[in-house]
C-alpha cells in the first residue's frame, strides 16, 4: 500500500484503533469513487480494531466543503481524528487547481489549527483510470484505507508526545 512506500528500515507504525472514535467526511462529487475509498476506510479502521460503532461517517457536496465539516468534527470532541475523502480529476474541471489546492491547504489548516489528525484522503489525479487505481478492493491500493491508517498512528504518536 502507499502508505508502506519507502519505509524500509523505519519503525513500524502502532496501528491499534481499540476505542478510538473517527469520523469519516466523504464528498459527493464523483461518489463512484469515494464510495470505494469509504470502502477503504472501513476496511481499514475495522482492521485496525476500531469499532463500527466508534465510526461516524457523513457526506458534504465536494472536496472544496471537506476542510470545514473535517474541522467542525475536530472542534466536537466528539472524535479523536477525522479522514476527509473526495475526488477531484483534473479533465473534468476548469477549477481543478483551486478545488484541489483549497481542500488539501483547508484539510492541513484544520489539523494544523485544532491538533486533531485529520487525513488527506481526496484523490486529485488526471483522470477516472487514476482514480480507479488508487481505491481498489482488499488487497489492493486504496486510499482510503491508507487515511484510516494514517490517522490512527497520528493519534497514537501525538498521545505519547504530548505524555513526555
Ligand atoms: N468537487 C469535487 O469533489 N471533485 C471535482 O472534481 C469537482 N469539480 O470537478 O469541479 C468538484 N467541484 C465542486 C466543489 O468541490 C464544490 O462543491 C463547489 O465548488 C461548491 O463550493
Amino acid at each position: 500500500m502507499a502508505g508502506d512506500h519507502q519505509a524500509e528500515g523505519a519503525p513500524p507504525a502502532v496501528l491499534d484503533g481499540t476505542g478510538l472514535r473517527i469520523a469519516v467526511v466523504a464528498a459527493r462529487w464523483n461518489s463512484h469513487i469515494t464510495l470505494r475509498l469509504l470502502d477503504g476506510v472501513r476496511r481499514g479502521l475495522a482492521d485496525a480494531g476500531v469499532a463500527a460503532t466508534d465510526v461516524v461517517e457523513c457526506w458534504v457536496p465536494g472536496a472544496f466543503e471537506l476542510p470545514l465539516a473535517a474541522k467542525t468534527w475536530a472542534l466536537s470532541g466528539d472524535v479523536d481524528a477525522v479522514v476527509c475523502l473526495g475526488c477531484v480529476i483534473r479533465g473534468e474541471t476548469t477549477h481543478y487547481e483551486s478545488v484541489a489546492g483549497e481542500c488539501a491547504s483547508g484539510i492541513q489548516q484544520a489539523q494544523l489549527e485544532t491538533g486533531v489528525p485529520i487525513a488527506f484522503g481526496a484523490l486529485t489525479v488526471e483522470n477516472l483510470d487514476q482514480a480507479l487505481e488508487r481505491s481498489e478492493e482488499a488487497g489492493g491500493h486504496n486510499v482510503g484505507e491508507d487515511g484510516a491508517k494514517v490517522v490512527i498512528e497520528m493519534v497514537h504518536l501525538l498521545r505519547s508526545i504530548r505524555a513526555r
